[in-house]
């Protein structure tokens, strides 16, 4: 490691000896930053005697659990806010593991005091139709289908790869355990993320055993959430910056801002750490906040990104310096809070709170990590405020915006099969269409309604066109 003094000690255990090392109560799949800043963090603060502790099975990078485990699952989390930055040893994860790992997932799902599944996975990872289904026609589902039965029938391998796959092979130890049943809690950016979380896992339930999706249905409890904290990717700057200053060799660091938020509707049959002690808020209905998150901070996220890297912007902050995004979010944030009607939304101050949170220039947000997996991004972020515009009779010019810019950003793309999203194989099929046919093609992947609406298509295109203008540069499409 560049840089590292002297004085350094690794972080783990003996340099950081715990109170207590709590339980396993928790199980998480999807071991990124965003978690480790989130949940992680909430049951931190929320549980000081100890008593629920996290195993964590990673997602997309099976490194991460090496190199958490080597620090016995410490970590150190950096509020950065304008002013500067604090540091904090998070003692809630205990155990970190791969998540190809799905006999220790049903070791862990089997024991009665395990009490909650969260999930961060990513959108994308959910595997469900637009029409909100487990989609079969997915090859990663229908290996998975095979793998699952695999399991049930007494074959450790091959392991299940997906969140459905995984997440139904462990409750299946659990029903074989009779040891009751448990919440589910997604932490993903989607709209109802727990009905959502409930109709993947039923689907593959149902196509390996329908018994277990009847036991799923009648003992496991699936939690609505609405979460946030801006949390970028950790740079190699960033475990440098905490060695500096803790004097401890953490080779994990999360960075995040001193915001947060968390929002939940769902039952918890087994038990939940009091997480309102760290300021979580337990509601009956969770649309109003899930939609405010989404439509005002998700989809303003979205724009600067596509907008903004098309104008050289590198960062969310530096996206948000530039007049015409700027003016772009607040036409955007116009239209959404034109269909979000609840006054206790208190929308004025929530535009002021995200001028202000994404101004942050010392959080380096990168637009290109924002870009990633826009199909499953706008279809939760876009697609409702485009649909509630055209529904109440007006235009919805600043979502379309957005989906323009989505599009002439996929367009602009050097090798379209290699973009990082899950449907890249259909966005480079799309974009092979000439013409209005390939607007009308990348629209069908968000939502097919819209796309069989000629006003709607013309309305994207009139945007891209005046994208183009904006930026001075020639249109692709
Ligand atoms: C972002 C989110 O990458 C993205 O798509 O919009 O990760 C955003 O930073 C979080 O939802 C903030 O809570």
């Amino acid at each position: 490691m560049t840089g590292r003094t002297a004085e350094a000690v690794a972080l783990d255990a003996a340099s950081h000896p715990r109170s207590r090392t709590a339980p396993v109560r928790i199980v998480h799949l999807g071991l990124g930053a965003f978690h480790r800043a989130h949940l992680a963090w909430y049951t931190d603060r929320a549980d000081p005697a100890r008593e629920w502790g996290i195993a964590a099975f990673t997602g997309r990078r099976p490194d991460a659990a090496l190199v958490l485990g080597a620090q016995d699952g410490l970590y150190t989390l950096v509020e950065r806010g304008p002013d500067g930055d604090r540091f904090e040893v998070i003692e809630s994860l205990v155990e970190a593991r791969d998540g190809a790992d799905v006999a220790r997932l049903r070791e862990l799902l089997a024991r009665p005091e395990v009490a909650i599944v969260s999930l961060t996975i990513t959108e994308p990872a959910y595997l469900v139709t637009a029409d909100g289904r487990l989609d079969t026609g997915s090859p990663e589902v229908s290996d998975d289908i095979a793998r699952v039965s695999s399991v049930l029938a007494g074959d450790a391998s091959p392991a299940p790869s997906t969140m459905p796959g995984r997440l139904v092979a462990g409750l299946a130890a659990r029903r074989d355990a009779d040891v009751g049943g448990l919440s589910v809690v997604s932490c993903d950016n989607l709209s109802r993320n727990g009905q959502v979380t409930r109709a993947a896992v039923l689907g593959m339930a149902e196509e390996v055993d329908p018994d277990l999706r009847a036991w799923i249905e009648r003992e496991i409890a699936f939690v609505d959430t609405s979460v946030d904290r801006i949390t970028p990717r950790t740079t190699d700057d960033d475990v440098e910056l905490v060695q500096q200053a803790t004097q401890l060799h953490d080779r994990s660091p999360v960075v995040t801002e001193p915001f947060r938020s968390w929002v939940l509707a769902g039952e918890f049959p087994a038990g939940r750490p009091s997480w309102e002690d760290a300021g979580a808020v337990f509601v009956d209905d969770i649309e109003p906040f899930e939609r405010r998150k989404l439509w005002l901070l998700n989809a303003a996220h979205s724009l600067l990104a596509y907008s903004g890297i098309a104008r050289g912007h590198a960062t969310v902050a530096e996206a948000l310096a530039d007049a015409d995004c700027a003016r772009w979010v607040e036409e955007l944030w116009d239209e959404a809070a034109g269909l979000l009607r609840d006054p206790a939304l208190d929308l004025d101050r929530y535009r002021a709170d995200l001028r202000d949170r994404f101004a942050n220039a010392r959080i380096a947000h990168h637009l290109t990590q924002i870009a990633e997996d826009g199909t499953a991004k706008l279809r939760a972020r876009a697609v409702p405020v485009l649909r509630g515009e055209r529904e109440a009779g007006r235009s919805g010019a600043a979502a379309a915006r957005l989906i323009a810019a989505w599009m002439d950003h996929v367009a602009g793309s050097a090798d379209p099969a290699q973009l990082p999203d899950a449907r890249r194989d259909d966005i480079a099929d799309a974009l092979a269409a000439p013409g209005e046919e390939r607007t009308v093609r990348l629209l069908a992947l968000l939502d097919t309604a819209l796309a069989d609406d000629a006003e709607v298509v013309a309305l994207i295109e009139e945007r891209s066109r005046e994208l183009h203008a904006a930026a001075g540069t020639e249109g692709t499409r």
